[in-house]
């Protein structure tokens, strides 16, 4: 990467990082835009979330009809999904089948990692540099990078020491694992352990599932998908697109209007009991308030709790399983057949809360002085989520600041999109969009039309830099802080508030609501993309 390179016109216009859901509609919006364009993708294919977590059970909790992309009519027809949720091989090939539907491939690097991203402030042109140690200079960057692709795997003591094998949920093997007459232990209790679980513990000799935090989770009630049903949505697909746009998630939760604490117990218990019977994401739409209000809250914890004693035969595990916390604050779970797993004979409840997990032996693990033997260990330990795939790049704004440091108190980005200092970079899906409140690929879609319409506007108006002030930036996270506070949410150590990896500030980073959000959006491109500074390269401003 020379310096001289950058005193000419970069060599592409664009280069996205991360060829998942994001990074390939990117690719092909952009490039329809007749802009130059180059994907560079870590993993050895596209796929992004969907091509790293392949664990045991793995599969969206997101509705497949409703989670898939929108741009193309053609594609939204002729795609067969064949269960109510996709499993994530499906999911794989879906993205595969786009990538060649599209003729993506000619533009994206697979097996290539970037690891810095240098913002040239004479030429205006962002210089990235790959693992391969090759250097490509570009006029914008899209950081598709994901919110939940950088594993989270807490340092325990002896780690090296353990002599069996060690798997990451996000992280796992092609080839897939057999744990056949094998003793297994499962850190976390999280989504992906509770998709997992299941699974493992009819494999395994005998599994022992290590829970710090109970969790709430319904059964997802997975079914094949009716041909009929998906004929129906198929045949009314757009306005069927606008109805989740409406909804807070962008999805159908089926949120029912009223609030748990003006119905009777009866009538509370019925509306609970036909929502789990239905299963899925519309449990948590119950009553319009249940993130609202601890009291509305409580029903459905008491509910949930109620459930497992029902499910669960011994008595002390079912207590151990029974979550205390804010309902549905961390995210709320969809399992196959969980609370039952632990009927079986082959199974074992640990409560690293009151025993933490002390260290890895060669044999084991372990907590509350006691060794427990286990020939693999499993990290269902989750992600450092929404800015941990950025904070392992070495991102360099201008005067050359890292966003590390300029994120050191927390992300701070301008609807999630653009971050103060570091001109022409985009987020997709980034901290204080509603990203991972929302069906995800309904809001990368909206974010890439965002970016796609500021190329053009920029464009028309002879500019090439763009950059969020900083006084914008500053009233868009009080905004964010504000609403979150107005919630449930902030209440538990979620994911949401990087409560779960040791040492990251605690702030809220979602943004709650996206018809809000689009329109929040749209008003600023019609006020002439108010909050951000526009200029030519070389005429550097300074941000107000
Ligand atoms: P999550 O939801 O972050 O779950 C991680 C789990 O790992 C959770 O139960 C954690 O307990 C547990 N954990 C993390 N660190 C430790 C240590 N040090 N000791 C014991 N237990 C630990 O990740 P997932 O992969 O399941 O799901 C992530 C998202 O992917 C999910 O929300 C969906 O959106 C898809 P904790 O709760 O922190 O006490």
């Amino acid at each position: 990467m020379s310096s001289h390179a950058t005193k000419h016109r970069p060599e592409l216009d664009v280069v996205v990082v991360g060829a998942g859901f994001g990074g390939l509609y990117a690719l092909h919006r952009l490039r329809g835009l007749g802009l130059k364009v180059r994907v560079f993708e870590a993993g050895d294919g596209v796929g992004g979330t969907w091509y790293w977590n392949r664990y045991p059970g793995c599969r969206c909790d997101i509705e497949s009809l409703e989670y898939s992309y929108s741009f193309s009519p053609e594609l939204e027809q002729e795609w067969n999904w064949t269960e109510r949720y996709a499993s994530q091989p499906e999911i794989l090939s879906y993205l595969n089948h786009v990538a060649d539907r599209f003729d993506l491939r000619r533009d994206i690097q697979l097996g290539t990692r970037v690891e810095a991203a240098v913002f040239d402030e004479i030429s205006g042109c962002w210089n990235i540099r790959t693992g391969d140690g090759e250097g490509v200079t570009a006029r914008w960057v899209v950081m598709a990078t994901g919110c939940l692709s950088a594993p989270n795997t807490p340092p325990f003591p002896g780690q090296e020491s353990f002599e069996g094998p060690i798997y990451h949920t996000g992280r796992w093997p092609h080839e897939g694992v057999d744990f056949s007459g094998r003793r297994v232990a499962v850190i976390g209790t999280g989504s992906s352990a509770i998709q997992a679980i299941p699974i493992i513990a009819e494999q395994a000799e005998h599994l022992h599932v290590l829970q710090r935090t109970a969790t709430y989770t319904v059964p997802a009630r997975n079914r094949p998908l009716d041909p009929a049903e998906q004929a129906r949505v198929k045949a009314m697909y757009p306005a069927f697109r606008d109805g989740a746009r409406q909804q807070l998630a962008a999805a159908y939760f089926h949120s029912r209007e009223q609030s748990a604490l003006e119905a009777s117990p009866e009538e509370r218990r019925r509306v609970y009991d036909e929502r789990w019977d239905r299963g899925g994401s519309g449990f948590g739409g119950s009553f319009s308030d249940l993130l609202l209000n601890p009291e509305a809250n409580a029903t459905a914890a008491d509910y949930v709790r109620s459930r497992i004693s029902e499910i669960v035969r011994d008595p002390e595990t079912a207590e151990r399983l029974k979550p205390s916390q804010v309902f549905a604050c961390k995210r709320l779970c969809f399992d196959t057949g969980y609370y039952d797993t632990f009927n079986r004979p082959n199974v074992t409840l640990v409560d690293v809360r009151a025993d933490p997990i002390e260290a890895l032996t060669p044999r084991g693990l372990r907590t509350g002085g006691r060794e427990i033997e286990v020939d693999s260990i499993v990290f269902a330990t989750g992600f450092d989520a929404m800015t941990g795939a950025l904070s392992r790049i070495d991102i360099r704004g201008r005067g050359g600041q890292a966003l590390r440091d300029a994120w050191a108190e927390g992300p701070r980005a301008y609807l999630g999109l653009m971050t103060a200092g570091f001109p022409n970079l985009f987020l997709l899906t980034g901290p204080g969009s509603p990203s991972v409140l929302t069906n995800m690929v309904m809001s990368i879609e909206q974010h890439v039309d965002f970016i796609a319409g500021c190329l053009e506007a920029l464009a028309s108006d002879g500019a090439d830099l763009i950059e969020a002030s900083r006084r914008a930036q500053d009233a868009w996270i009080e905004h964010v802080n504000a609403v979150a506070d107005s919630t449930l949410y902030p209440r538990c150590n979620s994911w949401y508030l990087g409560a779960n990896v040791a040492g990251k500030p605690r702030v809220f980073m979602p943004y709650l609501g996206f018809p809000g959000y689009v329109a929040r959006c749209r008003e600023v491109v019609e006020n002439g993309y108010q909050g951000f500074e526009r200029s030519r390269a070389g005429a550097l401003p300074q941000p107000a």
